[in-house]
């Protein structure tokens, strides 16, 4: 993002300080080489003085050393002659959490907030020969002594973590490790300059006049002189602007005309454009320090207009109406510093692979990386961005707090709001669902609940100030008379499994907008492997019990799979069908919702991913293993969706299309018996209209019956299947599945219907929980080394 130039004509530089740092911790009980960007906790597991945290119950262990204090140190030389730059700051991205920052014995400052950047300015303390020496301080020690003098915080649990502004989830959640890290988690590095620097340089769409845009730029600038900024998009020079002050801030700020613009949009709407910004700040004429960022220009509005059952919440991206279909998405690791870009790219092409065109950086982790917002640029993928509050009372009555929060939104978003992909920004999770329903959370301090001043006042406010382009949602879920409605806003449906609920239920929900819905399945079998011995391998085993975090979370993964699919057979097949029921139950509440196009106008389910080895509710396993849900997220999110389901009695045949076009398509419908007897079979040439759902017949048939749909669209087919009773009640027979092996490829075929084709194989299959209707034919690359092929029959008790 920041350019360095070439000696010559030189005009910043970084001088990095990652790398080994030295460490100890207050006890003197350890001393190592630590790495930086890091955490203790992982250099504590590399130098073999912790062990894997993920494995076993080993993550107890951790625990004992929550409440030091820890010394990072290191020594640095500087170069003579860059002492005599304008500028010199020492910066670190991100400290973990509350330090006091040293530098050859001068205290620099301290550290408060583990999303913000600090920089101090050390040009009168540097010297050729450095030591540089951060004192982290416990982020538990800390806080309970906050919650001694404030009072405790209402929410689900006991907590001190409303105290403190650090990743929420890093003190226990139910699918996260306790791991209350502490250590330097982002870069460090000195950064000299001429005169001044810019910082959070934006540009975003005012307006478009036919086929150009009016678009705005701006951004700030820190430090003294005659200063102006040149602003190219694409090369081009667009404008020069003077830089000027406001409150004490210095700022630069123009408005240009773009001709021909070609707009931002998510990638099953059109082309998610970006352009190539370069922001040049100029000191007497002269460059004096550069920003360089791609940017992606588009209007994003919320429709809210009622429709009969309450109020639409419609995302609407440059005048198109967008159903937004996609997934949670949580921290990817439980130590962060682990995370590289890589982990970054897999996921997210996933999610892009998986149909998804959202994902919600949820408000129990943390702002996400550049690496994070970056792809979802790039690949079209919108972001429903939380604040960073989680299902508790936040201390906003007190000023200091109060004043932290305010300070990191207006940082985050001033340092976010370039990216494209972020279309929202959410004041919390579920912390107003809280206030209204969960009976713990109702304090009011001057008539106002914990944290509604920043949810309702501050963020509002700072959001419009800095990031006008982006719309500002109080919470999630939020709208209506209570927070949770089912008339306005978006809702989190968790009657279903927390509740104890099946998923049928799912079907009686008639939600605008569903951000947060799940159902648990085990991770994937080497993911079980990784963290337990083969002797652990039992539903209640303590080591499962320690990986699967809800409370009753074992229970109701038996509970649903002995409902749906009667018992299990042994360990595997509980694996196996808490996966399926995973995947069908998700899949049930995703055709509901669809099929309400825009009544019902997103479906984020919970959760993408994981952050260890857990039983949990993601489709992805923390190894990145698709669970059986990621397969079907890949057909049940696909633009054409046909839909099998019951209306007033008989079998509605509907289809979904979220394609931009009118299109031509031919489907057809078949019913047979589980035996693999036909009882019908019809064909249809319907005509499918840009962004629909169409009902292309009802027929009157009996409940036993297992119905197969295909929708052909220029040459793309798109299936599905529906049972309407519950599989322990359909009687599955053997579907008599054949595999012929050719070369590079395996068919795979069945006499009967087949449901939930398992590939087992040493690597990853390219597709898996396949289904099958007689005289059809599966072909897929054929798996390296070893491999078979089950279906639920195989795992069904008999
Ligand atoms: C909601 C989320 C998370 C939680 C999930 C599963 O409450 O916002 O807090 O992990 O459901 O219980």
């Amino acid at each position: 993002m920041i350019y360095i130039q070439k000696e010559g004509g030189r005009f910043m530089r970084r001088i990095d300080l990652n790398g080994r740092w030295q460490i100890r911790d207050s006890k003197g009980e350890f001393s190592l080489v630590g790495l930086v960007p890091g955490v203790v906790q992982a250099d504590l597991v590399r130098e073999g003085l912790l062990p894997h945290p993920y494995v076993g119950t080993n993550e107890d262990l951790f625990k004992e050393i929550e409440d030091r204090e820890w010394i990072y140190e290191r020594e640095f030389n500087f170069r003579e002659d860059l002492l005599d730059e304008d500028r010199v700051d020492l910066v670190f991205e991100g400290i973990d959490t509350l330090a006091d920052v040293y530098l050859n014995d001068v205290y620099l400052g301290s550290t408060e907030d583990m999303f913000l950047e600090y920089r101090f300015d050390i040009k009168g303390v540097l010297k050729e020969k450095n030591h540089l020496r951060v004192f982290i301080k416990s982020p538990v020690k800390v806080p309970k002594t906050l919650e001694q003098n404030y009072g405790v915080l209402g929410g689900p649990e006991d907590s001190i973590r409303g105290y403190i502004r650090k990743a929420q989830y890093s003190y226990g959640w139910d699918w996260g490790a306790r791991i209350v890290t502490s250590g330097i988690w982002r870069p460090v590095y000195i950064e000299t300059y001429r005169k001044a620097r810019l910082q959070d340089s934006t540009a975003y769409l005012v307006d478009l006049k036919g086929k150009d845009a009016v678009v705005k730029v701006n951004g700030f600038v820190y430090g003294e002189g005659d200063l102006s900024v040149d602003v190219f998009v694409n090369g081009e020079k667009m404008g020069s602007y003077q830089v000027m002050e406001k409150n004490g801030e210095k700022f630069f700020e123009g408005v240009f005309s773009l001709k021909n613009v070609k707009l931002w949009y998510p990638w099953n709407v059109g082309e998610p454009y970006l352009y190539d910004f370069t922001f040049i700040l100029k000191e007497s004429e002269k460059e004096v320090y550069r920003e360089e960022k791609k940017i992606g220009l588009r209007k994003v509005r919320i429709l809210q207009e009622p429709d009969g059952e309450g109020k639409t919440f419609i995302f609407e991206i440059n005048g198109e109406k967008v159903f937004a279909k996609g997934a949670n998405w949580i921290p990817a690791d439980n130590i962060l510093t682990w995370l590289k870009t890589e982990d970054y790219e897999k996921l997210v092409k996933m999610a892009k692979e998986a149909n998804m065109n959202m994902l919600r950086v949820w408000g129990g982790g943390i702002y996400e990386s550049e690496d994070f917002y970056k792809l979802c640029d790039e690949l079209g993928i919108m972001v429903w961005q939380d604040f960073m509050y989680a299902c508790l009372e936040y201390p906003d009555h007190l000023p200091w707090f109060r004043k932290l929060a305010n300070d990191e939104a207006r940082k985050i978003v001033r340092k976010l709001r370039y990216h494209p992909s972020i279309v929202l920004w959410c004041g919390n999770n579920e912390n107003n669902w809280g206030f209204d329903e969960w009976g713990n959370m109702s304090r009011k301090v001057d008539g106002i609940n914990l944290g509604n001043r920043l949810y309702l006042f501050d963020f509002p406010r700072i959001c419009a100030e800095e990031d006008p382009a982006t719309p500002y949602w109080p919470s999630s879920p939020y709208g209506g008379e209570k927070a949770n409605s089912e008339k306005e806003g978006d809702r989190h449906v968790w009657n279903v499994w927390s509740g104890w609920m099946n998923y049928d239920h799912y079907e009686k929900d008639t939600g605008k907008f569903i951000s947060e819905f799940g159902f648990q399945g085990a991770p994937h079998m080497k993911t079980i492997e990784f963290f337990s011995k083969p002797q652990e391998r039992d539903p209640f085993h303590p080591v499962m019990l320690k990986h699967n975090k809800q409370v009753e979370g074992q229970e109701r993964l038996i509970r649903f799979i002995y409902g749906n699919f009667g018992r299990c057979r042994d360990f595997e097949s509980f694996v196996y069908l808490s996966q399926l029921n995973q995947a069908e139950a998700i899949k049930f509440g995703v055709e509901h919702w669809r099929s309400r196009k825009y009544k019902t106008a997103g479906t984020l389910f919970w959760q993408l991913n994981d952050s260890w080895p857990v039983f949990s509710w993601s489709a992805v396993d923390y190894f990145k293993r698709p669970k059986a849900l990621y397969y079907y997220a890949r057909r049940f999110f696909a633009d054409v969706l046909p839909v099998v389901k019951k209306v007033d009695g008989k079998v509605g045949l509907f289809v979904v299309s979220d394609l931009r076009e009118l299109k031509k398509a031919s489907v057809r419908f078949a019913a047979y018996r589980v035996s693999g007897d036909l009882v019908f079979e019809k064909f249809y040439d319907v005509t499918l209209p840009a962004d629909s759902v169409t009902l292309v017949d009802t027929v009157s048939t009996s409940d036993d019956l297992v119905f197969f749909v295909e929708v052909r669209v220029e040459g793309r087919s798109f299936k599905n299947y529906r049972i309407l009773k519950k599989w322990r009640e359909m009687d599955v027979p053997d579907p008599g599945i054949s595999v012929i092996e050719k070369e590079n490829e395996i068919e795979i075929t069945a006499e009967r219907p087949a449901f939930g084709i398992k590939i087992l194989s040493e690597e990853l299959p390219e597709d898996d929980f396949l289904f099958l209707e007689p005289g059809e034919k599966i072909i897929l690359k054929k798996p390296g080394g070893f491999f078979d092929v089950k279906s639920l029959f195989d795992y069904l008790e008999r």
